[in-house]
C-alpha cells in the first residue's frame, strides 16, 4: 500500500465545533493516570503528558483562549502557528512557538474547551535540527498538516510540516529548512517521528536537501512506514551539481508506537 502524504491547507477554523458526541463525565479535577509511554532507543522523546479525564464542552476553543491557557500553564510568549485542527472527543491539536521572538522553540498542544475556557490537555516539545531565526525571514510556518490514524493502530496522530530559517553562519548565510513531526495524540501528545526533508542553503558550499515523504508499508506488518526519498546536492562547477540520493526508511514499531530509522 502506498499513500502519498497529502499537503493540506490550513482549512479548519478554530471556531469550528468538534464532530460527534464529545461530553466526558465530569470529574472534580483532572485525574492522573499511571500510564506512560514505553522507553525507546531512538531520538523520539517519551510521552510528556499522562492520560487524564477532562470535562469537555465539545466546542473547539478559540485560538485566543488557547494562547491564554498556554501562557497560564507556563509557556511564555506563546504564538499560534497555523490554526488548530479538530481531532475528535472535543479536542483540537495545533503548533505554537514560544520563548524569545528571535530564537523561538516549538510545541504541539492538545486543547479542549472546558465550558467557555480553553484547557491545555497536554503539550510536547518539537525540537528542530537547528535553532530558529525569525528576525530576517519571519516566523516559522506550519506549511502542511494532516490528522488521521497514520500508523493504522486505531488511534489518531497529527503530522505537521514546519518550515523555518536557521541562524545565519558567517560567510555562508542561513538555511531554509523543512521538518516533519508526527505527533501521537493518545494519551500524548508525544513525538512519534521527527526528520528533516528540506534544506535550502543560501551558500553553494552547503548541501541542499530536497526530499519528499510517502507513507508506505516497507516491512509488511500492515502499518504504514515513512519513506523519505530525494537528493542532496552541492553546487559543483558552474551550473552543475554533485548529487547523492536520499532514501531514509522510518519503520513503525508497535512496542514504542513510533517510527524509527532503519
Ligand atoms: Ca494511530
Ligand atoms: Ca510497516
Amino acid at each position: 500500500m502506498i499513500l502519498a502524504v497529502s499537503i493540506l491547507g490550513l482549512a479548519c477554523g478554530a471556531g469550528d465545533e468538534a464532530q460527534g458526541p464529545t461530553a466526558v463525565p465530569a470529574t472534580a479535577a483532572p485525574r492522573e493516570a499511571a500510564t506512560a509511554a514505553p522507553a525507546t532507543a531512538t531520538a523520539v522523546p517519551p510521552a510528556t503528558a499522562s492520560a487524564v479525564v477532562w470535562t469537555r464542552s465539545g466546542k473547539a476553543p478559540t485560538v485566543t483562549s488557547i494562547l491564554a491557557a498556554l501562557r497560564e500553564s507556563g509557556v511564555s510568549g506563546a504564538r499560534a502557528l497555523g490554526r488548530p485542527q479538530t481531532v475528535g472527543d472535543g479536542r483540537v491539536v495545533g503548533v505554537a512557538s514560544h520563548g524569545p521572538e528571535e530564537g523561538p522553540s516549538l510545541i504541539a498542544y492538545v486543547a479542549s474547551d472546558g465550558g467557555g475556557q480553553a484547557q491545555i490537555e497536554g503539550r510536547a516539545d518539537l525540537p528542530t535540527a537547528k535553532p530558529i531565526l525569525t528576525s530576517l525571514m519571519g516566523p516559522p510556518v506550519v506549511a502542511a498538516q494532516e490528522i488521521g490514524d497514520l500508523d493504522a493502530d486505531g488511534e489518531p496522530e497529527a503530522m505537521f510540516f514546519v518550515q523555518y530559517h536557521d541562524e545565519p553562519q558567517p560567510a555562508v548565510g542561513d538555511v531554509a529548512r523543512g521538518h516533519y513531526f508526527v505527533v501521537d495524540l493518545d494519551p500524548g501528545p508525544r513525538v512519534a517521528a521527527s526528520f528533516e526533508s528540506q534544506a535550502h542553503p543560501q551558500a553553494d558550499v552547503l548541501l541542499e536537501r530536497r526530499a519528499t515523504v510517502r507513507r508506505e508499508d516497507l516491512d509488511g506488518d500492515g502499518h504504514p512506514d515513512l519513506r523519505v526519498r530525494g537528493r542532496e546536492c552541492m553546487s559543483a562547477t558552474e551550473g552543475a551539481e554533485d548529487c547523492t540520493p536520499v532514501d531514509e526508511r522510518w519503520i513503525w514499531d508497535a512496542p514504542t508506537d513510533a517510527w524509527t530509522r532503519r
